[in-house]
């Protein structure tokens, strides 16, 4: 029994505190913990277009020092569309959004001997908490970290690679992402290539649908259905649930759904560039062997996805991470230019 009328009440209830709290932090944005940097924090009291970026991709995904030169040009990227970078990761269990260079290749040199934590929101209360008693880690942070750390500085915009999905065989193994439910709680929209096709695309997409999150796809003048897209590759076989066709539509959908008491993140795709697209048919067998590897090797949790991931980069021999490179590139504009209409908007 509660004083609640029903489940719903309770839970909206209880989400409204969690929104006001949020709230609150925003104007503190700094503990022992927690730290933004002077210009990002200046450029979110100032309404700046801001435009988050995380660091997974450089602790799990790149290698070193090629990671190290892919960060300097995602924020020069951001820079040269007007607006400003804001990379987040832990360090030394402090959660830091808007990271210096130097801290930068402190966080990305670990690719060479993988100590960093991959950080998702199960383990930031984790990492933190360990640097309160002297075991102080890095962490790079995964969209659903760099999700709640965007939210906590004010951020709205996030431009990253790919997105965490349902797994194949998930109705076993019940490996679905913590991005898929982030987005359901957390309202910031995350710019991204749609996810690998070693994830179940189709019950990816169920997912978000109830998690109730916003999921469309830049079209760029193409008329009538697009497909969401499968990150190397533009087709998917799977229909994008909706079609956005430039950066004025997805700021108009996210400030729309800011005043709205809809509490969700958004997803918008951006197809691979068309030069850098690699055949499906030509993906599709590399990622077969790719995810047959992963289990004669028994991965699992959340080591599956980088793993999975490695072995991608090394049965395309390398032409997958040229097309990655592009990729992310050509997401942190497109998420600039969401950010800077965004920032028209809020005037
Ligand atoms: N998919 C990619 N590249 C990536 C990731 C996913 O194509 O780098 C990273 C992102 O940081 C994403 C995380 O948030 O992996 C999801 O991991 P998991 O599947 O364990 O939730
Ligand atoms: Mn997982």
């Amino acid at each position: 029994h509660t004083m609640f009328a029903s489940r719903a009440a309770l839970r909206s209830c209880l989400r409204g505190a969690q929104l006001s709290c949020a709230r609150r932090y925003h104007g503190l944005a700094q503990s022992k913990f927690f730290k933004v940097s002077e210009e990002v924090r200046d450029a979110v009291a100032t309404g700046k277009p801001v435009v988050s970026l995380e660091t997974t991709i450089y602790t799990h995904g790149f290698p070193y020092p090629d990671n190290i030169a892919l960060a300097a040009l995602l924020e020069s990227v951001v820079r040269a569309n007007g607006g400003v970078p804001a990379t987040i990761g832990v360090l030394d269990g402090v959660a830091k959004v808007g990271l210096s260079t130097e801290e930068l290749i402190e966080l990305a040199s670990t690719a060479q001997d993988k100590s960093a934590l991959k950080v998702s929101r199960r383990d930031l209360g984790y990492i933190c908490g360990m640097g309160m008693v002297g075991k102080p880690m890095h962490g790079g942070t995964t969209i659903s970290g760099t999700m709640i750390l965007s939210e906590l500085a004010g951020i709205k915009i996030f431009g990253t690679g790919g997105l965490g999905g349902v797994h194949r065989g998930a109705e076993s193994s019940m490996d679905i992402s913590a991005d898929l439910t982030e987005l359901g709680r957390t309202p910031v929209t995350v710019i991204s290539s749609g996810c690998k096709s070693f994830l179940d695309i189709p019950r990816t997409l169920e997912y978000l649908e109830t998690e109730g999150v916003c999921v469309g796809t830049f079209a760029d003048g193409r008329d009538g259905a697009v497909d969401f897209p499968a990150f190397f590759t533009r087709e998917s076989g799977v229909r994008s649930p909706r079609v956005i066709q430039n950066e004025a539509e997805a700021a108009a959908i996210v400030y729309a759904q800011s005043k709205l008491p809809v509490s969700s993140g958004i997803h918008f795709a951006n197809p691979v560039p068309l030069e850098h697209s690699i055949p499906k048919a030509e993906m599709d067998l590399v990622i077969e062997e790719a995810i047959r590897l992963s289990h004669v090797e028994g991965y699992h949790g959340s080591d599956n996805t980088p793993f999975v991931l490695a072995k991608i980069k090394e049965l395309s021999g390398g032409k997958s991470v040229v097309a990655n490179r592009a990729l992310i590139e050509s997401n942190v504009k497109r998420a600039t230019l969401v950010a800077v209409e965004l920032a028209k908007l809020e005037q």
